[in-house]
């Protein structure tokens, strides 16, 4: 009998009590059945870099303290913690070099299914290359963006020119540093060399490495797939939608689309309102062809069109369990390969497309920009086919939705709270001057089995708000605040201070904005980048009253994001330690000392409440250094603790 968890969530609650009643196993089983995990693993001081090993070291002194090599805990911890970087660099990155891609082939082909939606942003995107714009046709102007940032993934001289929106005083430390990155896949690459066997055994210089390849990832492959999403598919303006299982319809074909890139969910997002496929599916006995999304593809399609969220990571093997999905189509990335026993339990069908993510056993249709219509039909068509097979037993639908207000963007939200005609950041940063904000915060990422369930996301961000912090978010946080009705402007009168209530009300925006997937913390970096610029809060990103957070995460790519804003200048702080706990000297290093170097650093905290004291605190030393107005506190605890 499974374990019965507390959960945030009671639509999760329900289906994981039901899917132990049927004996089908999902990710919390799983987790169950590892326990105890691996204390070595946990504390990063197990090596199997090569075969002499593999070598773990004692963490209590009485064993080996250095493996055969002679490497110890400081460089096999720093080692395995890069090499996690090197990891989420490269899933974020590859994902932005595909969009490079598409935008050429949008540009070259008269027939592509792809068009260039947002011709303004295509142009801000060639200033910052040097691309000239002035009576050109546009295309050929996407030809050259899109040529521009391919560069970037393999540059061989020079360094990254996205990463030249970061502010001055931040590229200047960053080049005294040795940590501008030079290009996205070389920082990815030295990575992999640096820690190979027998390379670089000083922790610092392994972490700083890491460092480089983040901010490869941040202010380069990240930063290039959400701007040129953003041309392709257009900049995100706030839209309505709805949150949680109950979006799944009993009566209409259920195609949910789960991954991370929004070339293949758009198109099947468009290609579902098809008149002909509409009407197959009535002729099915459907009342139609509901699409819904799952982790950040799920983002990426609600940002633009308004497409309701099934539901967030923890959440893709739940969605099965309903009985209801016809059809999960997957591309790449946080794809649970335990999707695939769970299909098989129910008439889903399941998908892969990308030839970069198959799972033994799945059904694969391989997907190419170049025909993307002609693929997504089939797909689509097969939800219908699919649904003839649905018995009508078994079915549980949770009701639980929530409504929600998303597509904020770096563009958007400051345009709204610098009024209708003023794109500017005065407002904002006049808000946070004048004490009616406190700061912000970047509250993001993933879940994960081994906390409760939603608890940390949704009430760090609570307690953030309830202090007059507002909250910006993405991924799966971003979908967890959503279902727990966070992303509505009403929220704001319910949980919000005062000073932020009054922002709220005045500009009609929620009280956590939603920035998109994960790809977008790019936008929180830019968002920063324009605050630092607008003046008057310091001249580094690291001066600013702000924080970020991933409070149930899960993944190497929330490494790769949490170094990025580290080695911004932000403090981020995660639920769980990094594996990192076996090396005290990177310990230190990590949640101390980088800070002098950078400006930002790690903090680690489980309890989300001290945790998100633990931000405001950060925030206050900030606003103390800039000697702006002291706040109070919404909750009975010690500013100095
Ligand atoms: Fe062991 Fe050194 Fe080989 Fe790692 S690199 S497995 S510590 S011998
Ligand atoms: S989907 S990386 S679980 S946020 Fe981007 Fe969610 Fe984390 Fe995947």
């Amino acid at each position: 009998m499974a374990k019965e968890l507390k959960f945030a969530d009671e639509a999760s609650r329900q289906l994981r009590a039901y899917a132990a009643e049927q004996n089908i196993e999902v990710v919390w089983d799983r987790y169950e059945k590892m326990q105890p995990q691996c204390g070595f693993g946990t504390m990063g001081i197990c090596c199997r870099i090569c075969t002499m090993g593999p070598c773990r070291i004692d963490p209590f002194g009485e064993g080996p303290q250095v493996g055969i090599c002679g490497a110890n805990a400081d460089t096999i911890v720093a080692r395995n913690l890069v090499r996690m970087i090197a990891g989420g660099s490269a899933a974020h990155s590859d994902h932005g070099r595909d969009i490079s891609h598409t935008l050429l082939m949008a540009a070259e082909n008269p027939d592509s299914d792809y068009k260039i939606k947002n011709e303004e942003k295509l142009k801000a995107v060639a200033k910052i290359y040097g691309v000239e714009t002035k009576d050109r046709d546009i295309k050929e102007i996407a030809k050259d963006v899109a040529r521009k940032t391919m560069e970037e993934f393999g540059r061989q001289e020079g360094t990254i020119v996205m990463a030249t929106t970061a502010p001055p005083a931040r590229q200047k430390l960053w080049r005294e540093l040795g940590i501008f990155p030079r290009s996205v896949d070389r920082e990815i690459v030295e990575i992999m060399h640096r820690t190979t066997m027998g390379v670089d055994a000083d922790y610092k210089n392994v972490i700083k490495q890491g460092m480089r390849a983040s901010l490869g990832d941040g202010w380069g492959g990240s930063m290039i797939a959400t701007e040129l999403q953003d041309v392709l598919f257009g900049i995100p303006n706030p839209i309505k939608s709805m949150a949680n299982l109950g979006i799944l319809k009993k009566e209409k074909i259920n195609l949910v689309v789960h991954g991370h890139e929004p070339v293949l969910s758009d198109i099947i997002a468009t290609v579902a309102q098809d008149k002909e496929l509409v009407e197959k599916a009535k002729a099915k006995g459907a009342d139609g062809i509901g699409v819904a999304g799952i982790c950040c593809t799920a983002n990426e399609i609600l940002m633009r069109r308004g497409i309701p969220i099934a539901g967030s990571f923890l959440q893709q093997e739940l969605a099965m369990v309903t009985g209801l999905v016809d059809l999960m189509v997957i591309d790449v990335q946080c794809l649970m390969p335990g999707l695939r026993d769970v299909a098989r339990r129910f008439h889903t069908k399941l998908i892969t497309t990308s030839p970069k993510a198959k799972i033994d056993g799945v059904e694969h249709i391989e997907f190419n920009e170049k025909d993307a219509v002609k693929i997504a039909r089939q797909i689509v068509e097969s939800a219908i086919e699919n649904f003839a097979n649905r018995n009508g037993h078994g079915i549980l639908l949770p009701e639980h939705t929530e409504k929600l207000v998303a597509g904020f963007t770096t563009e958007s939200v400051f345009q709204f709270l610098g009024g209708k005609y003023r794109s500017t950041y005065r407002p904002l940063n006049d808000a946070v001057i004048q004490g009616r904000l406190r700061g912000a915060a970047g509250v993001v990422g993933c879940s994960n089995p081994n906390t409760e369930y939603e608890e940390n996301h949704i009430t760090i961000v609570k307690e953030l708000i309830k202090n007059d912090t507002l909250v910006v978010t993405t991924g799966c946080n971003a979908i967890s605040c959503a279902k727990h009705g966070l992303l509505q402007p009403e929220t704001a009168f319910k949980y919000a201070g005062e000073g932020l209530q009054e922002i709220c009300r005045a500009v009609g925006i929620p009280p956590v904005l939603h920035l998109g997937s994960c790809v977008d913390n790019s936008r929180i970096l830019r968002v920063l980048a324009n605050v630092v610029a607008e003046g008057g809060l310091g001249n580094d990103i690291s001066d600013l009253p702000v924080a970020g957070a991933a409070p149930e995460w899960m993944s190497e790519k929330a490494v790769a994001i949490g170094m990025y804003f580290v080695a911004s200048g932000v403090y981020t702080l995660i639920n769980h330690p990094l594996p990192i706990e076996g090396s005290k000297n990177v310990y230190k290093y990590l949640t101390e000392d980088i800070e002098k170097e950078v400006g930002g650093k790690w903090a680690f905290e489980p309890d989300p409440v001290k945790a998100a004291h633990k931000m405001l605190r950060h925030i206050d030393k900030k606003r103390k250094a800039l000697r702006l107005k002291p706040m109070m506190y919404k909750q009975a605890f010690k500013p100095e603790e």
